[in-house]
């Protein structure tokens, strides 16, 4: 058999068996990272095809290599996809990521120096948001707003007031950790009072969104962004829509501007998710998600666990552990003992650093995916408190859950094909 023709598994062991290694993980945890899920079969087919093999630099009928006939047809079939999906004028489907598709943005409608205006990262915001450590908040003056004292909800006369003072060319809505629904009508009525574009950046909720599931910013904001991988359930990559006027701008900010060669098995499978994500199933997928995330909120609360916000109206929530005297990082590595796979995350007003933390941020995707609902939301929010409370002290406690993890696992199998 020739090199090109043995299978993974003969062709090379050593990651074949990785891999392997890591389905059987994904198919013995609970996964509760509101930034992950579970792509179909179809969109992992599009994303393992031949469509790998071939620089397609360009957009569709216009590209700088030859024999990019099929590459335009997928292409510009996953833009309509994108476009009739969001109902958006414009779409560009070849960001390879959230931060290269925000970067792209910022490179279309500004120019070094200006100043921008994002939530803060501490908050629930996203370092491409302006944070210093990340280019946007080194070529760019990035001024802030966050969510308020006890509400810890977003105080739209506080953005418009820091808008005021900050007079931004641009301002960012959108949030990696806030559990409510985020009013872009609110943040248009504030742009436009300062004479500021609107992007919108909505990574975590888009399949909320395209599903009728959250307010849609498309229709006001210049210009939305999302990756493509999470609430949304396609392949790891993103996207940007924006009003026609802008079209140009932004694609030419994308290629040649931060991006060459598009990943074109990449944007396959992203065509693949859009028609997914226009079915009636996408649809409910998307409410059940919403109805879990309020079943575990309420499950964890009923365990004293104190939410940030007091629950949620999207696919995650925030837990703060200030009561618990355990740090987020602590309560995430003893929850992966368990098998329940969370992510530490900063609180409003956190005291701890970004490598501690004070919270932990669980969402419902991955386990919707799986088929759960409410009643397993219950279990797992008892499972998330047996560990806290008890596996520190108990490590029976810890063997015990992770038992009960399996066997919810199996009821609920990932992937039975592979
Ligand atoms: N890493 C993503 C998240 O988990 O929210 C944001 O970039």
């Amino acid at each position: 058999m020739s090199m090109m023709t043995r299978p993974l598994a003969q062709a090379d062991t050593e990651v074949a068996d990785i891999i392997a290694n890591e389905l059987k993980r994904q198919q013995t945890t609970l996964m509760l990272i509101p930034s992950e899920n579970y792509a179909s079969r179809a969109v992992m087919a599009a994303a393992g095809s031949v469509l790998t093999n071939k620089y397609a630099e360009g957009y569709p009928g216009h590209r700088y290599y030859n024999g990019c006939k099929y590459y335009d047809e997928i292409e510009q079939l996953a833009i309509d996809r994108a476009k009739g999906l969001f109902r958006a004028e414009h779409a560009n489907v070849q960001l390879h990521t959230g931060t290269q598709a925000n970067m792209s943005v910022y490179f279309a409608m500004l120019q070094p120096g200006d100043r921008i205006l994002g939530m803060k990262v501490e908050h629930g915001g996203h370092l491409s948001h302006g944070k210093k450590v990340n280019f946007s908040g080194q070529i760019y003056e990035a001024h802030f707003y966050g969510v308020s004292g006890e509400s810890a909800l977003i105080d739209y006369d506080e953005v418009l007031q820091v808008a005021k003072e900050v007079r931004p060319k641009l301002i960012v809505a959108g949030a990696s950790a806030y559990p409510r629904i985020i009013d872009f009508r609110r943040f248009r009525d504030i742009a436009d009072e300062v004479g500021a574009y609107l992007m919108a950046d909505i990574a975590h909720i888009v399949g909320l969104v395209a599903a009728g599931s959250h307010p849609d910013p498309v229709p006001v904001c210049e210009v939305v962004t999302s990756t493509t991988h999470k609430t949304l359930r396609g392949p790891r990559g993103a996207l940007i829509l924006c009003k026609e006027e802008w079209g140009e701008k932004i694609d030419r900010a994308v290629f040649p501007g931060i991006q060459a060669g598009p990943l074109m098995h990449i944007i396959a499978a992203k065509a693949v998710a859009f028609k997914e994500a226009q079915s009636l199933f996408f649809r409910e997928y998307q409410r059940q998600i919403i109805r879990n995330a309020q079943a575990l909120a309420k499950s964890l609360m009923e365990e004293d666990f104190n939410l940030v916000t007091g629950g949620t109206d999207n696919h995650l929530m925030l837990v703060d552990l200030s009561n618990k005297e355990i740090s987020g990082k602590d309560a995430a590595n003893l929850l992966e003992e368990a098998g329940i796979v969370v992510n530490k995350n900063l609180v409003p007003g956190d005291q701890r650093s970004p490598d501690e933390t004070s919270g932990i941020r669980p969402g419902t995707p991955g386990l919707t995916t799986r088929g759960m609902q409410e009643t397993e939301m219950e279990q797992v929010g008892k499972m998330i408190a047996r560990v806290i409370h008890e596996g520190r002290e108990k490590p029976k406690v810890v063997t015990e859950v992770r038992q009960q993890v399996l066997e919810l696992c199996e009821a609920f199998p990932i992937y039975e094909h592979l």
